[in-house]
């Protein structure tokens, strides 16, 4: 049995959960509390003290995308990496892009723009417990401002961040048009990372909206959602 170590408020876990499911393998969740990770509680699991990781029987593996490829050498059916080099290379190329980029637009959006916190606050007390919900949010701000001020889209005007998660939308509906999945015809570890980063941006109202403005967005979100269920 898998075991995953994660944050739940976390969409890189929601990637590997949705991977798990569309292999069909069965999995325990361990939900990690977050003060325990700086006392060293999980280095065996993750040694960057970052979230998810996994223990499938004597490996452990952290960092959702070795996560996933490690998935595919060891279940490799259905495939989540695509065939031929070329599809491959687009879907790595595709998931980096919402892991390395989209992810901070959702922190940014979600977590530093304090009308849209609201909605996730519940669910980041599940890894804080212990902390009064009014201190919760001050807490999560600022640790999300540093981060994402230290990358740079923090540092953007709102209308500039917002616009462009607008264009990012676009560029998601310009791949889907035509067809039902990011790369070739199945789920890939492309759809997985970025439908994970699209659900977390849906946190913030303005990207909702910028969704709205898409033409097969939502029809493919119906579609992952089916062949890789989020929980
Ligand atoms: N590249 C990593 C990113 C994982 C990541 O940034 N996880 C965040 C939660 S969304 C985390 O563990 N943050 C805790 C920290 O940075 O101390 C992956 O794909 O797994």
């Amino acid at each position: 049995m898998i075991t995953l170590y994660q944050f739940s408020t976390s969409p890189f876990a929601e990637k590997v959960r949705r991977a798990l499911n569309y292999k069909g393998l069965p999995f325990d969740i361990h939900e990690v509390a977050r003060a325990r990770v700086a006392e060293g509680d999980y280095e065996d699991v993750s040694p960057t003290g970052k979230f998810p990781s996994i223990r499938d029987g004597d490996t452990v593996v952290w960092d959702s995308t070795d996560i996933l490829y490690h998935l595919e050498k060891t279940h490799a059916a259905p495939p989540i990496v695509p065939a031929g080099a070329r599809d491959a290379a687009l879907a790595h190329a595709i998931e980096e892009w919402a892991d390395e980029s989209l992810y901070f637009y959702e922190m940014t959006m979600r977590l530093t723009w304090e009308h849209n916190l609201d909605a996730a606050l519940d669910e980041f007390a599940r890894s804080l417990p212990g902390v009064p919900k009014e201190r919760l949010k001050p807490l999560i701000v600022e640790a999300t401002t540093r981060l994402t001020e230290a990358q740079g889209v923090g540092r953007k005007p709102a209308d500039q961040v917002v616009r462009d998660v607008e264009r990012h939308f676009q560029a998601l509906d310009g791949l889907l048009d035509g067809r039902g999945w990011l790369v070739g015809d199945a789920p890939s570890i492309a759809d997985l990372a970025v439908i994970a980063q699209v659900n977390a941006l849906r946190y913030a109202r303005e990207a909702e909206a910028a969704l709205r403005e898409t033409r097969h967005v939502a029809g493919w979100i119906a579609r992952v959602d089916d062949a890789a269920p989020p929980s």
